[in-house]
This record gives C-alpha cells, structure tokens and sequence, in this order.
C-alpha cells in the first residue's frame, strides 16, 4: 500500500501520548495494588504501532489511509498481564468502571470465553482517550488486551507464525498450534483451581523471609 505524502510521526504523535499517559495510570494503579497486598496484576506494557505494521493491516483489512483513525481501533495498544485466569473479569470490570483513569470503553471483545479460531484468547476492551496534542484529534482509539501469562505466551510464540504464512499456514501448523492454546488454557483453569492457595503460601513465604 502507498503511503507517500503521509506525515507518520505527526500522525502517531496523539497515539504515543495516549499509550504513556495510559501506563502511567495503569503502572501507578498496579502500585497501589501491590502496596495493599493485591497481587491482581502482573505487569502491564504498551506500544504505538509501527508503520509496516498499520499499512499490513491496513491493507489485509481493506482501510484506506484517510480512514485510520475512525477505523483501526489498536494504533494505541496497552496490554495488562495476569497470573491467574479468574483474576480477568475483575481487571476488566475495575477498567470499564474506573472513572479515574479516564477511559471511555466504546467496545470490549471477549475472547476468553470464545476464543479465535486460531486458538487465540485474550480480553480486549477498546477505550477513547483524550489527548492534548494540537491540532490533532480531541480523543484517540486505544486497545486494551488483558491476558494470562500462559496467553500471552501462546500469542507471542504464534504471532510472527501468522504474518509469515499471511493466512495460509499449513493445516499441521495450524492443529499443533491449536493443541498449544488447549493446553495452555488446561494449565490456566487448573492453576485457578488453586489461587486460594497459592496466594496464601506466597503470604507466608514472604512473612518469613
Ligand atoms: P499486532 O501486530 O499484534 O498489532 P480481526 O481481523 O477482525 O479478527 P481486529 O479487528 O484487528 O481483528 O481486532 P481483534 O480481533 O480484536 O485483534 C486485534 C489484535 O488482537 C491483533 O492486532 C493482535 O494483536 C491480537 N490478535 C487477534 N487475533 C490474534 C491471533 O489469532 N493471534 C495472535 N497472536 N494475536 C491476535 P493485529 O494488528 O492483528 O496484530
């Protein structure tokens, strides 16, 4: 796709902003959680994403430039890691209803109940985020994916997979992959069976050392 003419660093200028003012947010949220004693979330990272990677999608998605900001929802992205799958619909529920941070959910994906043909899973809440950037847009799109690090895992590995073969990956990829996010999701569902327990044995642990 041609993307001559078009000024890339003004345009993602919005889209940075929103990504670390998010984190910000996000990070200290994670602070004072963790300073209560609330493991709830792991960690949480953000990027903007590249221009190769836009005009990719761009083009497998049929979006015309001028469109981009109406329609591709995860220029701004920020994905917040957990270590137990029960823990998701609280960290969901704590974003979509936190005034505080600032975000106003236009849309939420719940791929953790039905996960993506591909074997994919992962939360994803799209939020408006309003930036100060002028000119430029009052607001910008940005997506928030929350995921155990068991998903996170799978998706990192099946990722650069799914853009070499560009939607043509071999049936016997495709299966063995798929038995990788059956057996990660087995590992989340019986490590949830034990959170009660493991969390009280890391209370202990840390009391005593
Ligand atoms: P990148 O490089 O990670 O940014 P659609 O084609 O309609 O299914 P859409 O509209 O982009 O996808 O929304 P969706 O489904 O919420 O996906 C947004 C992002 O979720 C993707 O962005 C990926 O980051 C992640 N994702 C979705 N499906 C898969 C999958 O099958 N495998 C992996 N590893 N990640 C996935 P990008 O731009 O596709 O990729």
């Amino acid at each position: 796709m041609v993307s001559f003419g078009m000024d890339w660093d003004s345009f993602l200028l919005p889209y940075a902003e929103a990504v670390d003012s998010i984190l910000e947010r996000f990070r200290s949220f994670v602070s004072i959680l963790k300073a209560n004693g609330d493991p709830l979330i792991e960690s949480v990272e953000g990027r903007v994403k590249t221009v190769p990677s836009i005009l990719e999608k761009a083009e497998r998605k049929d979006i015309s430039l001028d469109r981009l900001a109406e329609e591709m929802a995860d220029i701004a992205g920020i994905r917040v890691l957990c270590r137990f799958i029960n823990d998701i619909p609280r960290i969901a529920s704590l974003i979509e209803n936190t005034e505080g941070l600032g975000l106003k959910v236009i849309d939420i994906r719940d791929y953790v109940t039905n996960s993506k043909a591909s074997g994919y899973r992962s939360h994803h809440i799209i939020v408006l985020y309003p930036v100060s950037i002028r000119p430029g847009p009052a607001a910008v799109p940005c997506e928030i994916q929350i995921r155990t690090l068991a998903m996170n895992h799978w998706a990192g590995l099946e990722h650069p997979l799914r853009f070499k073969y560009k939607g043509k990956m071999p049936d016997k990829l495709k299966e063995r992959l798929l038995a990788g996010a059956t057996a990660a999701r087995q590992f989340d569902e019986e490590i949830a069976g034990i959170r009660e327990e493991i969390l009280e044995a890391e209370r202990e642990f840390i009391q005593k050392n």
